[in-house]
């Protein structure tokens, strides 16, 4: 069915709520969309890359793009959006496309979106609708779902002021004034109820959050590294996390892999596992929600604290899907994302990604052919699926930790002798000397390690 339609649908159910629905004469088998995007002041290239991201993000929920149309206005048309003239256009492709959904490229108004709809008579989604319903369609987690519920929300209720005029209009028989009466009665009650939804959903959620924020306590204070990846959606972070768990995962964690699948937005929630490879350092590695450009605020809102995950990394892996044309640009979304949430400052190993594909590619085009896996400063060129990729990469991961650590000097007691042994166990004790005040020892610590024994510090 077509999303949007979906949507309202389920939130008709869901909330009891009586919004409209455009009842299609065009029952097509499948969805077909005609994709619109309006350029008010994007560069030519900023521009077709973001209808070129719409027609990824259509395909992603199973939407076969019929036609793209686009315009350029220095400023939008408050009523439709686009001009009237183009409107016009699109109405009269409707059928010529055999399409029964129009997808916009921004966000749209719920006022714009109820005047296209009923111009065009057929249902109208805005990037913003589009992105939502993905991310419905992907969350498997409880966290996930309430953050995705919330989101819809948040989304949901500015849209309700033009159901109630609907809702007033469809209103019985009984004299004008009450029939108004009862539509306004009845949105103020829908109102109420979803409000009320709203906050037992951020309730809920607050206390997820919170047994979340227990177990990464645990892991801050635990003295191994932690590691996470970041970077735009299907760059391959998920397919690096569990071939890393095929090597070195160990018994236990082998089976725990995560989801990864060619399609945006595989994973929404975060995984966090041990990797353990022979004669390197532990640390712990951390999956997670992958990022794109003008993430809807609603879902920004109701992922933050997801999307926040890396901000509690030693290290960052930033993956980059290094076969598409588009990687620059990706990188530059996820520098941006990545200081909007604090985590700005944390140093980055640049994984390039994918770079099988980028060889064979060069071999086609009988081109000098790249070496994968090939590092190069803090860059690693590597294909996900590759043992001597990951084995580089490791060793690059152990290097970068190495690097946030400094030389210390620390004086234990005699009853610390338990902390003694851990430091050695772990291998960062460079020198031991008995004293008669206690154990002096020189260690390189990671910053989290600092914290943890300043108290012995201060020699
Ligand atoms: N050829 C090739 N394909 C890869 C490589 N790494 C990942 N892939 C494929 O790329 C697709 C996306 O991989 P995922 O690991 O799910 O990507 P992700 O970054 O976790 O994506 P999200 O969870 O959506 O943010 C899958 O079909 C993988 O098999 C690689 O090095 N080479
Ligand atoms: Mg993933």
């Amino acid at each position: 069915m077509n999303p949007w339609k979906e949507l309202k649908l389920d939130f008709r159910k869901r909330y009891k709520v009586k919004n409209e629905i455009y009842e299609n004469t065009r029952q097509l088998d499948k969805v077909r969309a005609i994709l619109v995007g309006l350029n008010t002041d994007k560069s030519d290239d900023d521009f077709e890359r973001s209808m070129n991201e719409l027609k990824e993000l259509t395909k992603a929920i199973d939407i076969e793009v019929a036609a793209v149309f686009t315009q350029s206005l220095s400023v939008p048309d408050k009523g439709t959006y686009i001009g009237s003239g183009k409107v016009d256009e699109i109405g009269a492709s409707l059928d010529v496309f055999d399409a029964n959904i129009i997808i916009f490229n921004d966000s749209l108004s719920p006022m714009q979106v109820r005047n296209l709809e009923k111009i065009l008579d057929t249902e109208v989604i805005d990037r913003t609708g589009l992105i939502l319903q993905i991310f419905a369609k992907r969350a498997r987690t409880r966290e996930a779902r309430l953050q995705v519920e919330s989101a819809q929300l948040q989304y949901m209720l500015p849209r309700l002021v033009g159901m109630g005029k609907t809702l007033s209009r469809q209103g019985g028989g009984s004299g004008r004034l009450s029939n108004k009466g009862s539509g306004e009665k009845q949105l103020e009650l829908d109102r109420r109820r979803i409000e009320h939804r709203m906050s037992e959903l951020r309730r809920e959620l607050e206390n997820v959050e919170k047994e979340r924020s227990t177990q990464r306590n645990k892991r801050l204070r635990s003295d191994i590294g932690r590691v996470s990846l970041v970077g735009y959606t299907n760059a391959g972070k998920s397919t690096i996390m569990n071939n890393l768990l095929r090597l070195y995962g160990g018994d236990s964690l082998r089976d725990k892999t995560v989801l990864e699948k060619d399609m945006l937005f595989a994973t929404l929630d975060t995984s966090v596992r041990k990797i353990e490879a022979p004669g390197h350092r532990p640390f712990l590695l951390a999956d997670t929600v992958g990022f794109i450009s003008e993430l809807p605020h609603a879902l920004v809102k109701a992922f933050k604290s997801t999307l926040e995950e890396a901000k509690y990394a030693d290290v960052i892996l930033e993956v980059i899907d290094f076969s598409d044309p588009e990687y620059r640009y990706h990188m530059e979304i996820t520098q941006k994302t990545l200081s909007e949430i604090g985590a700005g400052d944390i140093p980055v190993i640049y994984v390039f990604n994918k770079s099988d594909i980028v060889r064979q590619q060069q071999e086609e085009d009988n081109m000098l052919v790249m070496d994968v896996p090939r590092i190069r400063d803090d860059r690693i060129y590597i294909c996900a699926k590759d043992d001597d990729s990951l084995e580089e990469l490791v060793t690059l991961i152990e290097k970068k930790l190495g690097e946030q650590e400094t030389e210390c000097e620390l004086l234990l007691p005699y009853n610390e002798g338990g902390t003694l042994s851990l430091l050695t166990e772990r291998g960062v004790v460079k020198s031991t000397e008995y004293l008669p005040e206690g154990i002096k020892i020189t260690a390189t610590l990671t910053a989290p390690d600092i914290n943890k024994y300043a108290a012995y510090m201060n020699l």
